[in-house]
């Protein structure tokens, strides 16, 4: 139990999270390497939501909100972190949310369904088929979910499945705290910022729903540049350390 005057009491009970979720077979043993790979990314942008990812963030409820059919996909990290937020983020948004895993198995859709489930999320069912252009199980996603979907956002995604998304034709959004990644650098819009602090925010914008404001991000918007902050931001941080 972390005490919650810990000075890293939120950084930590992420932690937490993630080892009760691998230790409930949830997060894949993978996820907790992954999830390391977060905490240093968001050590090297201060461990705060910084501008350039507010604005990704603003420009991820306008494409959700304008697209004909959103989808949500959640892998085992998202749902062990974050199941309440996805919920929230579904109903500001009306997005579905569907299961779809890097390392399968039955038993693990079954545990991060009920997870998001009891946290009162719509989970979308059915049959998965090979629909995404990749070997392995990567590529099963559902007839009426991803496949169908016009832009799906996936937060901690693996490069080859944002890449293939993208060769479907399908606007991307990520959520992942390493600008250099794969996906990061393939997304069409890429949140630079941790998942716990990135899904509110895109709710609250989807709630506002400020119509003008969406319009001129979809004209203006350029992931190119926040890319580019997000790196500055890295060396302004490391910089400063070297003072
Ligand atoms: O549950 P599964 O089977 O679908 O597997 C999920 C993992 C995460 C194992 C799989 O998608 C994977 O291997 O992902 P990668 O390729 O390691 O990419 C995950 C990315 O998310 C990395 O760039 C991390 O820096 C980043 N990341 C990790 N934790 C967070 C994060 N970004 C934002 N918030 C986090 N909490």
């Amino acid at each position: 139990m972390i005490p919650e005057d810990h000075p890293r009491y939120e950084p930590l009970r992420r932690r937490e999270l993630i080892a009760d979720g691998a230790t409930a077979g949830l997060v894949a043993m993978e996820g907790v390497a992954a999830h390391g790979r977060g905490e240093t990314f968001d050590y090297l942008i201060g461990e705060v939501t910084i501008p350039s990812a507010a604005l990704a963030e603003e420009m991820a409820a306008a494409v959700i909100c304008t697209a004909e059919r959103p989808v949500i996909s959640v892998n085992g990290n998202t749902a062990a972190l974050a199941a309440s937020a996805i919920g929230d983020l579904q109903r500001a948004s009306g997005a579905a949310v569907e299961v779809n895993l890097f390392h399968r198995t039955e038993k693990r859709m079954q545990l991060i369904t009920s997870r998001l489930e009891d946290a009162g999320v719509n989970v979308l069912s059915g049959t998965a088929e090979r629909f995404i252009p990749l070997s392995h199980d990567r590529a099963l996603c559902l007839p009426d979910g991803i496949f169908a979907a016009d832009v799906v956002l996936v937060p901690l995604e693996d490069g080859d499945r944002c890449e293939a998304l993208k060769k479907m034709g399908k606007t991307v959004i990520t959520i992942d705290l390493n600008p250099l990644s794969r996906t990061s650098q393939t997304a069409d819009v890429t949140i630079v910022d941790e998942l716990t602090r990135a899904l509110p925010q895109i709710t609250e914008f989807c709630r506002e729903g400020n119509r003008d404001r969406f319009t001129t991000l979809l004209r203006e918007y350029d992931n190119k540049e926040i890319l580019r902050d997000a790196l500055i931001t890295i060396k302004n941080v490391i910089d400063r350390a070297l003072d």
